[in-house]
């Protein structure tokens, strides 16, 4: 179980890392990539700030999330521009009930900014679905009101969940059992369908894009399509579009599912290991399961 732990935070920073290269690329351009040290980006920086609350305050407390994610802020990571917007209104005293509301003419964002920073909310409240469902709308609030946003973090949310607990296949009725917006459940129905598909069938039925919706069916399609770790986060980034968090998602998937010893060495040693780095990341996995599982 800790090892499941560590493979889930570990593996959505090597996924992050892996695809923020060619983040916005073709699936050929991704082909013509790689080599030497892998940055995260602010997927990983977002998530690092869940699971630092998570931590601090045995559970999800919304005030402390918001400092968490001011503190860990940097612009130069490749935030989206409606998250970048509500940050800045936080800072500014923006109470984090109103600052959601205010983007995209108040319709709030359905980016998958929330969903691919909850795995560390996924594992913290892997017992009890029905808390973790509730959680993860409150921890998406605070940049994503739109309930397309939140529905998809809730959606990845227990993904992690239920990948930590033995699910793979199975995942899919547990999540329409509870998954209630239409664009998802018609996803997750599509994806037994399309496990011999070729990459342009699955973009055009699943997504490659940055909404929640055209991304988070995506990525459980990818960690449920292949039978190991590397292959599954390799195929994620190679649908090109939002590989940084298509690939995130699947690796925090597929690690709690297969457990750290899983994620190519490789790749964990070739992650950035300064502040907050591979160590650091290690080191939240390595709380969170010592508060859960003392
Ligand atoms: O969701 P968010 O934090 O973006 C995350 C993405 C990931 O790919 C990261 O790796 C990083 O690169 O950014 O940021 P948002 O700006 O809230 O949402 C992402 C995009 O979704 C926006 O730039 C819009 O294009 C689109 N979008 C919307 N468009 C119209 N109306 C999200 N919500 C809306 C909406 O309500
Ligand atoms: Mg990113
Ligand atoms: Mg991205």
């Amino acid at each position: 179980m800790k090892s499941k732990f560590r493979g889930a935070l570990i593996g959505g920073a090597v996924g992050d890392a892996l695809g923020a290269p060619v983040e916005g690329c073709t699936w050929e351009e991704v082909r013509l990539f790689h080599g030497g040290t892998m940055r995260y980006t602010d997927d990983t920086e977002m998530m690092i700030g869940v699971a630092e609350s998570l931590i601090d305050k045995k559970g999800f407390d919304g005030a402390d999330m918001v400092r968490k994610f001011l503190r860990n802020y940097h612009a130069w990571r490749g935030y989206g521009p409606g998250t970048r917007a509500v940050l800045e209104l936080l800072r500014a005293g923006v109470s984090y009930a109103e600052a959601s509301k205010r983007i995209f003419d108040g319709a709030g964002s359905y980016g998958n900014g929330a969903a691919m920073r909850i795995a560390p909310l996924g594992l913290f409240y892997c017992d009890d679905i029905d808390t973790l469902w509730d959680m993860a709308y409150r921890a998406s609030h605070i940049t994503h009101s739109h309930v397309l946003g939140k529905e998809g973090a809730a959606i990845m949310a227990c993904s992690v969940a239920l990948a930590l607990r033995g699910y793979r296949e199975e995942m899919l009725n547990a999540l329409l059992a509870r998954t209630r917006e239409e664009v998802y459940r018609d996803k997750l129905r599509k994806i037994e369908q399309l496990l011999d598909a070729d990459r342009q069938t699955v973009i055009e039925e699943l997504g490659n894009g940055e909404a929640a919706f055209e991304s988070v069916i995506t990525a459980i399609y990818a960690f449920i399509r292949f039978h190991n770790f590397k292959d599954s986060v390799i195929y994620a980034i190679s649908l090109g579009g939002d590989t940084d968090t298509i690939g995130s998602m699947t690796g925090a998937i597929s690690g709690a599912y297969y457990g750290e010893a899983a994620i190519p060495p490789e790749w964990v040693n070739a992650l950035e290991n300064g502040a907050k780095g591979r160590s650091y990341i290690i080191w939240l996995a390595d709380e969170l399961y010592r508060i859960r599982f003392p």
